[in-house]
This record gives structure tokens, C-alpha cells and sequence, in this order.
């Protein structure tokens, strides 16, 4: 049941997952569920969904959620309480360790998925009531360094840019960022500039990615070195007469200081190639296309903020915005893409534990203005730990009672091993969440609060661009969930703070929020949205998606630093030499390679809700490691085969994807699969805790690792209704396939053993196929029931790997044929089945070997032939770039 099928018109709302914040049309698919479409009307995407905003309606169900408070008792069971049992422990075990051990002994951990308004009120109890300003938030693991960055270049948080700046720019310039799978429908706003204008695109990032496709020119940098590179542009913007003086003389200070660093870092072209890794004339082609062009935009993400040297790195490409003028015009500057869906709401609210609320901060008059507009007791004096010494001071027992909300530290913290022992050590230990089971909950929560999941809540979320748009509900709160902003407010009335979390609504927040930002501002802080501190509670429902800065009464300044005026005490934006930039730690013969993790396109996070589609586990559905081919044969890698990397930190074992993209001397791992998705995939257990010395941003993209073969001899798949449970010792991933339970595996057990798997056995009922080949080691059961197959259990030697994709078919079918109920054991799909190959597009099921044939057979010599011949990559395109990939690989096989 839900709230569309009374309703009939669609509800509008925001796309959950990244910060390009796409408007969705949440509509009833007529059987019960609920199908999204883009929003046309949304300035973000114009109607258009990526691969993951395309499957929201896969995501919704109620199974594995959260749904009653619970507490957990000493014999470390869990139990349903009340809320009021839940929520007067909270708030009497907060007061508890306070009045023993002092606020510094308490924590909020907090998440850029949380909505304005739920992370408006945590951040306020916590530094205006609590007294303690150790409020942390998963953004220092994300948009820390471009924080720190902008803060130190232009006096204030400010994200320059706006989304049609793309559409406007001549040149762009991606910087550690995988747009076209982490910023799906910007980046194909951005393809779409380069076909329709020709727009240039260049890519620097360690490893070819999806995004490097559609490159006019692709750098693969040395890991960490970009600061090196855009000290050498600076250089050589210089030499060739490029810095705007007039600009410089009256809107920047310390260019000959960031000038005279940068030539010692990169003073020539050959320096910066040394420097970077890369050729010269790469360097040099690099330099000339910014040098000729006016119109550059500097897009970046985590391949600068998740670094040693992250806030440099921001620095670095901010100076040669400054010192060209290029900022503050249409189709330039710099551009800090953000990732979570609202880590810029977060900015706002002051989530970072060294900011106070609406871009303020830890100053005297600051700390002063805030506390007055609060009238808070107990404004926190100084700032507060960030995210890693945070975790650090639990472990030291100095920290003693903690409260998660929507996030998940012990799979996305580096060394999440270690913390989860650290864990324990808390007197209080508090997680809200929408998912009953995740590494964070298991650590040992002591209270479990059920919090309200997308299409549940109602608030607002803030983007990329600044642009601020409504999450609507269009689900009824199940269970007992509640929003977050409730529960904390409800943990504040208990505490004795009644009267300032009297909220009643969203709106009611949002309100203050607006009114905060606007507080004795007079345009001295960037962030004022004073337009909205009155707003009534139907103009916040129907609130159309708007960019700050929105200040009462006035007209809003066209865009930021049009006027060449910054927020720093002169007005001034401020030019810094970077350091020479190195990753933390150095090699060893013991760790000689670099390990950098990330994201893959149909994946999210720790995979609680996109973990959920079926749709989205079958483009990349195991945790892996991507090795370059030299690297693979140095280290007796096969491809498909297994390998344990290794850090002084802890490890993981994962499949080989031997990729010559891959940079030679580092390896890539995806950061999606934690205990609950894999026995041995979670990728945060080996990653380093050295953070950036101005961010506090861990550097997750460059720890020292080894690698060495893992030989399982065999591999498999189940298929089935209940949870198997597989041998010990064994290898596995969870999948998603509608109707049941998809598990992936490996393992050294032996035939014998495969009559056992408890939800596999062919014991269990009539209809049972099974194929048996001892000498070949094959073992193949299928097992039907009504017309349709009920369970499958495939092993092979792991060099055979077994197909699971086209079983997965026939299992998620509602009945099978005859004919292929026979080819089920064949292992290969029925003759009215064809082998489609590994999927492409996920949207509509179109696999590898589809698109080869259209190509080989002449029917499609380009992307847009293949989405007429096969609609692959006519919906979300999020597969565009690699079905490019295919065609060009094809061409260049038939050339040869
Ligand atoms: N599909 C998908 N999309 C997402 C997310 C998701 O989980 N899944 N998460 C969202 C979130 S929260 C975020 S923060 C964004 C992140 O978006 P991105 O930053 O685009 O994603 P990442 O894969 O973390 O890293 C980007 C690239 O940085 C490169 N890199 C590593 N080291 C260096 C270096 O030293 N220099 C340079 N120049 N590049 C380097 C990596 O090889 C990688 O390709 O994505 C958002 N979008
Ligand atoms: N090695 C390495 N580590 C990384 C990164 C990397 O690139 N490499 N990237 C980092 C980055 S950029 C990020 S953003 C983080 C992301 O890492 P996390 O934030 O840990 O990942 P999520 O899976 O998004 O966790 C969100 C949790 O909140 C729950 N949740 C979702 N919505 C709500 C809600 O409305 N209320 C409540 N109470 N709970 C909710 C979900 O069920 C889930 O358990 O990972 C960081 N860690
Ligand atoms: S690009 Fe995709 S994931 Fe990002 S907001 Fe849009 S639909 Fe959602
Ligand atoms: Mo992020």
C-alpha cells in the first residue's frame, strides 16, 4: 500500500543518491509498487534519471528494514522497546555521561543523506545545548578538502559554479572525478556541450575510467600529484602573459608568493611531466588548451579531496582561476562536485565539526551570534574532533557515548576493522538508521532508532549547484519510523531543551534555518537565505527547486563573485603556494603498490538500498580489484582468479579484473561491499587513517598494499528462496535477484559437500535436477516447483567459471518453458534464450554480446545506432560510455 495508489498524480521529489540532485516523479506503477521517472520540470536533470535514480522503485521494500526501537541487553541480544523506553534511555544515559565525564565525552557522527532540516536540529543540540562541538559528519570523508579549499581561497564555503556553467564552458577540465558514473546526468550534459558545441574535455585521473571515453585528451596522472600539475599551469599561465593584472590587482592577494611556490615545485614543462608522471607533450597540450581557452570550467571530486595533500591540491586549481579572472563569469571556474545528495545542506547547517551553523565560524562573535539567535545555554567554545580523531578518542576511551545517523563508519571509515572493536568500548552507543542490519549496527549498537527512509521523509536537500529541492513523501512511515529530526528533537525535550526543539514540522525548521542564515548577515556571509524565513507551510510543500543565496527582499547577486568581492576581511580572494605534494606514506618492498578505491556505476555506498535492485547487481556484481596486466604477471595474477590485498591495516580478498587502464603500480577496489554484502570484500579494513593537516580528509585513495593470488578451486552460484548457508571458509558476495537469494561464491570444498547447502539441496523436493561430474569437478542441481525454478546450485573449477546472469533469468521468470527447464544444467541458456553476454545496459537488459553482434553484423557502427537497434543506452545512458568502449574496441579488432 501506498500513498500513490489513492493519489493519482505523481509526487515530485528529489533522487536520493548523488549530489547532482535530479528532480523525480514518483509515480504508482499500478500493481502496488512505485516506478521513478526524472522530473521534467527539475532544472537538475530536465527529465532525465540515471542507471541508479531509474531503479528507485527496486528499493522500496520493507524487508531488512529497521522498523522498532530497539535496545540491546546484556546477554547482547537486541529487543523491541517502546519509543518512549527508547528515547528517555538516550536522553538519560546522555545526561549520564555528561554529568560524569564532561560534553567532550560525547559525539554525534552525522551524514550528508541526512535532509537539512534533521541535520539542522542534531548539529544545534549538540553545539548549542550539549556544549560539545564534537559533531562530525561521513562529508569529512567527502567534501572536507574543497571545504577547507574554498575557505582559505575566498573567506567562505562558496561553490561558484552552476550547472549551466557547463553548458557555457569551452573547455572542462575533469579532475579526479568519474562523472560518468558517480555524476551520471551532469556528465552527459557536459557530452552533450561537447557534441552540440564542441566543447573539450580533458581527464586527469590515475586510471582510464568510463569518463576518460569521451576525453579529448586523458592524463593519467601519478597518484597524488595534481597539485604539482596545476602549479605548473599556474607557471606557465604566467610565462605566457596569461595572468589578468587588472583582475589580480583588485580582487587577489599573494600571487607572486603562490607563483614563486609553484615554480619551485613545477617550473617548466619537463619539471611538471617529472613531477606528475606523465609525457611532456601531454603536459604541453594540456597547458595550451587551458591557455587558449576562456571559457574553463575545473570540475573536481574525490580524486583531490581524498588526499594528503586534498586542501592543496583544491588550492592549486583555484589559483589558476584567480590568476586569470576566470571565476565568477559564465562557462568558468572552479567546480567542486559534490557527492552525497545533500552535502551541501550539510555545509550549511555547520554539520562539520569546524564550522558552526550558516557558514559561520568557531570565531568570538560568531560563536557569540549563534549562541544569541539559539539562545543556547552551552554554545561549544572551540571546534570539535574531526571524523578519523574522533573514531581515535573513542578507541582511547575518551569519547564514551556516540550517536550514528545515517551512516555507516565501520564499512566507510578507513581501518573500519579496527573501529568496530573500538566500538565496544562506548558506555552509549546509539545508530539511527533505515536498515536493520549493517556493520555499523552489528558493532554493537546499544540502541537501534528506526529512522524514516527516502519516499518516507519530508525535507529539503541541497545540490551541487546550491540548488535546494523538496524530498516529498509519497509512502506512509512503516512501522515505527520516524524522521530524524523527530527523534533528536524528542532526545532534546528529555534532556530539558523543550523549548528550542519544539518543532512541529519540517517546515518549522526550515524556517529557523532561513532565519539563521540571515541573522545580523548584511551580506558579509555568503550563505542567506533569508527569503524563506517566513515561508508558510504551503509554500515550503510547494517549494520549486531555487539556488542560494536567496536574501530577504532583495534580488539575489546574479552569481557569486561577479563583483570580484570574496568574504574575506578585505574582500579579497587569497592566492597559496602549495606544499610539494606526496602521498602520506611511502612504498616498501612489504607494500610496493598504491591502492585506490572508489565507486562503480550501479552501486551505492554500502549497497542498503541500491544493494535492494535487481536491476542494478548485474553490471558489476562482486567486489574486485582492477591490476594492470604487468602488475598481474609480476604478482601471478589470472584474470577472474582471486587475490588478498593487504595494508598494515587489515585485508580483503577479492576478484582479479586484470585492466590495462589501470595504472601500472596501483590497484583499484570499489567501495560498496561490506560483512553484510561479502565474507571478504569490505575494502575500508585495509584503507590508511592519514588525513590532509587542513581537512582532516582521509587520504582513501593511496594506501601502500601488497597482493598475492588467493586459488579457490572452484566457484558457483545459488539461487534460492531462503538464505543458503555455505561451508565454511567459503568466498562469497551477495546479489540481488527479484523472489529470492543470489549468493556468488568460491571455495576449496569439494563435491561432497554441495549436497548440503541448507536452502539448495536437492533433498528437498520432487523436481530435481542434478548433473554431476566428479572427474571434471562440475556440480549443477536445479530445483522446480509450480511451473518455475525454485532454487539453483552451480560450482565449477574456478577457471570455469559458471554463468549466473542467464539462470538468474530463468529463476526470476514466473514460469519456464519446457525447453528450458531441459537447458537449465546445460549451464547455458535455451535455445529461445539467447547468450546475451554480461550486461551493458542495465535499463533494458542489453548484454555484451548483443552489442557486439549489432556491430560486427554491420547494424550499428555508433552509440546512437546501437539505442536504435537495441535501445541500449537510450534511457538513463549511464552505459553510453562504454558502449563506445565496445564499438571502438570491435572496430579496431575487425581493422585488425
Ligand atoms: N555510482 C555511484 N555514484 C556516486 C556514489 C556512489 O556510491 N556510486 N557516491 C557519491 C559520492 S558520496 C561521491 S563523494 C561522489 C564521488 O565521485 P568521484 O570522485 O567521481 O568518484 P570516486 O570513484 O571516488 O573517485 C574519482 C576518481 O578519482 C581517481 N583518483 C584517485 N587518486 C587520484 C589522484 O591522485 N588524482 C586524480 N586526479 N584522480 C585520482 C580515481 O581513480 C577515481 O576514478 O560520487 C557520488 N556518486
Ligand atoms: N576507501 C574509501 N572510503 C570511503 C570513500 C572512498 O572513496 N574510499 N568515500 C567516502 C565518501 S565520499 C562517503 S560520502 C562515504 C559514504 O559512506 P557511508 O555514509 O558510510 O555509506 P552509506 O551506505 O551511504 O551509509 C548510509 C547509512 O544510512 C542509512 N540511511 C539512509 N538514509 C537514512 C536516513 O534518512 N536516516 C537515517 N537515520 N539513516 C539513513 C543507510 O541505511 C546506511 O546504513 O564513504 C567514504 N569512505
Ligand atoms: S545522476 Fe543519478 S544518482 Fe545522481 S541524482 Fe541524478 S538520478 Fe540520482
Ligand atoms: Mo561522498
Amino acid at each position: 500500500m501506498n500513498a500513490l495508489s489513492q493519489a493519482p498524480q505523481p509526487v515530485r521529489t528529489t533522487c536520493p543518491y548523488c549530489g547532482v540532485g535530479c528532480g523525480v516523479l514518483a509515480k504508482s506503477d499500478g500493481a502496488g509498487g512505485v516506478v521513478a521517472a526524472g522530473d521534467p520540470d527539475h532544472p537538475a536533470n530536465f527529465g532525465r534519471l540515471c542507471s541508479k535514480g531509474s531503479a528507485l522503485g527496486e528499493t522500496l521494500s520493507l524487508e531488512g528494514r529497521l522498523l522498532q526501537p530497539m535496545l540491546r541487553g546484556n546477554d547482547g541480544a537486541c529487543s523491541q522497546v517502546s519509543w518512549s523506553a527508547a528515547l528517555d534511555h538516550s536522553a538519560s544515559e546522555l545526561s549520564r555521561v555528561i554529568g560524569r565525564h564532561g560534553p567532550g565525552a560525547v559525539a554525534f557522527y552525522l551524514s550528508g543523506q541526512l535532509l537539512t532540516e534533521d541535520y539542522y536540529v542534531a548539529n544545534k543540540l549538540m553545539k548549542g545545548f550539549i556544549g560539545s562541538a564534537h559533531v562530525d559528519t561521513n562529508s569529512r570523508l567527502c567534501m572536507a578538502s574543497s571545504v577547507a579549499g574554498h575557505r582559505r581561497a575566498f573567506g567562505s564555503d562558496t561553490v561558484p559554479g552552476t550547472y549551466e556553467d557547463l553548458d557555457l564552458a569551452d573547455l572542462i577540465v575533469l579532475v579526479g572525478s568519474n562523472a560518468a558514473w558517480c555524476h551520471p546526468i551532469l556528465y552527459q550534459r557536459i557530452e552533450r556541450n561537447k557534441r552540440e558545441r564542441g566543447a573539450k574535455i580533458v581527464v586527469i585521473d590515475p586510471r582510464r575510467t568510463a569518463t576518460a571515453e569521451e576525453a579529448d585528451l586523458f592524463l593519467p596522472i601519478a597518484p597524488g600529484m595534481d597539485s604539482a600539475l596545476f602549479a605548473g599551469l599556474l607557471v606557465h599561465l604566467a610565462d605566457s602573459g596569461l595572468v589578468n593584472e587588472d583582475y589580480v590587482g583588485r580582487h587577489v592577494n599573494g600571487l607572486a608568493e603562490a607563483l614563486s611556490g609553484a615554480r619551485r615545485l613545477a617550473g617548466s614543462v619537463t619539471q611538471t611531466a617529472a613531477a606528475t608522471g606523465l609525457l611532456p607533450g601531454a603536459v604541453e597540450h594540456f597547458f595550451e588548451l587551458f591557455r587558449e581557452t576562456a571559457r574553463v570550467v575545473t570540475c573536481f571530486s574525490q580524486g583531490v579531496n581524498q588526499s594528503a595533500q586534498g586542501t592543496d591540491k583544491v588550492t592549486s586549481i583555484i589559483n589558476c582561476h584567480l590568476a586569470t579572472g576566470r571565476i565568477g563569469r559564465p562557462g568558468m571556474g572552479p567546480f567542486s562536485l559534490t557527492g552525497q545528495p545533500n552535502a551541501m545542506g550539510g555545509r550549511e547547517v555547520g554539520g562539520l565539526a569546524n564550522q558552526l551553523a550558516a557558514h559561520m565560524a568557531y570565531t568570538p562573535e560568531d560563536i557569540d551570534r549563534v549562541g544569541r539567535f539559539w539562545r543556547a545555554p552551552n554554545m561549544a567554545q572551540r571546534e570539535g574532533l574531526k571524523a578519523v580523531q574522533m573514531f581515535e578518542a573513542i578507541e582511547r576511551g575518551e569519547i564514551k557515548a556516540l550517536w550514528v545517523m545515517a551512516t555507516n563508519p565501520v564499512v566507510s571509515l578507513p581501518r573500519a576493522g579496527a573501529l568496530a572493536a573500538a566500538l565496544k568500548k562506548l558506555e552509549l552507543f546509539i545508530v539511527s538508521d533505515n536498515t536493520l542490519s549493517t556493520d555499523t549496527l552489528n558493532a554493537g549498537a546499544h540502541v537501534l532508532l528506526p529512522a524514516a527512509a527516502w519516499g518516507e521523509k519530508d525535507g529539503t536537500v541541497t545540490n551541487s549547484e546550491r540548488r535546494m529541492s523538496r524530498q516529498r513523501p509519497f509512502l506512509p512511515q512503516p512501522g515505527e519510523a520516524k524522521p530524524d529530526w523527530w527523534i533528536v528533537s524528542e532526545v532534546a525535550r528529555r534532556m530539558g531543551f523543550g523549548d528550542a526543539f519544539a518543532y512541529r514540522s519540517a517546515a518549522d525548521i526550515f524556517r529557523e534555518h532561513a532565519a539563521l542564515s540571515a541573522f545580523e548577515n548584511h551580506g558579509s556571509r555568503d550563505f542567506d537565505i533569508g527569503a524563506f524565513a517566513a515561508i508558510g507551510d504551503d509554500a515550503y510543500d510547494s517549494l520549486a527547486p531555487t539556488q542560494w543565496p536567496a536574501p530577504a527582499g532583495g534580488a539575489p547577486a546574479a552569481r557569486f563573485f561577479a563583483d570580484g568581492r570574496f568574504f574575506t576581511s578585505d574582500r579579497k580572494a587569497q592566492m597559496i603556494a602549495p606544499r610539494p605534494p606526496l602521498p602520506a606514506r611511502p612504498l616498501s618492498v612489504e607494500y610496493p603498490l598504491r591502492l585506490n578505491t572508489g565507486r562503480i556505476r550501479d552501486q551505492w555506498h554500502t549497497m542498503t538500498r541500491s544493494g535492494l535492485s535487481p536491476r542494478l547487481a548485474v553490471h558489476s556484481p562482486e567486489p574486485f580489484v582492477e591490476v594492470n596486466p604487468d602488475d598481474a604477471a609480476a604478482f601471478g595474477l589470472e584474470d577472474a582468479g582471486f587475490a588478498r590485498v593487504s595494508s598494515l591495516f587489515g585485508s580483503a580478498v577479492l576478484r582479479v579484473v586484470i585492466a590495462p587502464g589501470q595504472r601500472r603500480g596501483s590497484v583499484f577496489a570499489p567501495i560498496h561491499w561490506s560483512h553484510e554484502t561479502s565474507s571478504h570484500g569490505r575494502i575500508g579494513d585495509v584503507v590508511a587513517p592519514d588525513t590532509d593537516p587542513y581537512s582532516g580528509q582521509p587520504e582513501a585513495k593511496a594506501t601502500p598494499v601488497s597482493i598475492a593470488p588467493v586459488r579457490f578451486r572452484y566457484s558457483g552460484f545459488t539461487l534460492s528462496q531462503t538464505p543458503p548457508s555455505l561451508p565454511d571458509g567459503t568466498w562469497w558476495a551477495r546479489v540481488a535477484v527479484s523472489g529470492g537469494h543470489g549468493l556468488l561464491f568460491a571455495t576449496d570444498a569439494g563435491i561432497e559437500t554441495w549436497h548440503e547447502v541448507a536452502g539448495c539441496s536437492p533433498d528437498e523436493a520432487d523436481g530435481v535436477a542434478e548433473y554431476i561430474d566428479r572427474e571434471r569437478g562440475l556440480y549443477r542441481m536445479a530445483r522446480f516447483a509450480d511451473g518455475g525454478l525454485e532454487a539453483a546450485l552451480f560450482v565449477a573449477p574456478v577457471e570455469i567459471a559458471p554463468r549466473w546472469d542467464t539462470v538468474k533469468a530463468l529463476f526470476e521468470a514466473d514460469s519456464i518453458s519446457d525447453a528450458q527447464r531441459r537447458a537449465v544444467l546445460s549451464g547455458r541458456p535455451a535455445d529461445d534464450l539467447p547468450d546475451t553476454g554480461p550486461t551493458v545496459c542495465a535499463c533494458f537488459g542489453v548484454g555484451l554480446h548483443t552489442i557486439r553482434d549489432a556491430i560486427l553484423t554491420g547494424a550499428a557502427a555508433d552509440v546512437d545506432e546501437i539505442g536504435k537497434a537495441l535501445r541500449a543506452g537510450t534511457n538513463c545512458g549511464s552505459c553510453r560510455p562504454e558502449i563506445k568502449k565496445i564499438i571502438s574496441n570491435e572496430l579496431l579488432a575487425k581493422a585488425g
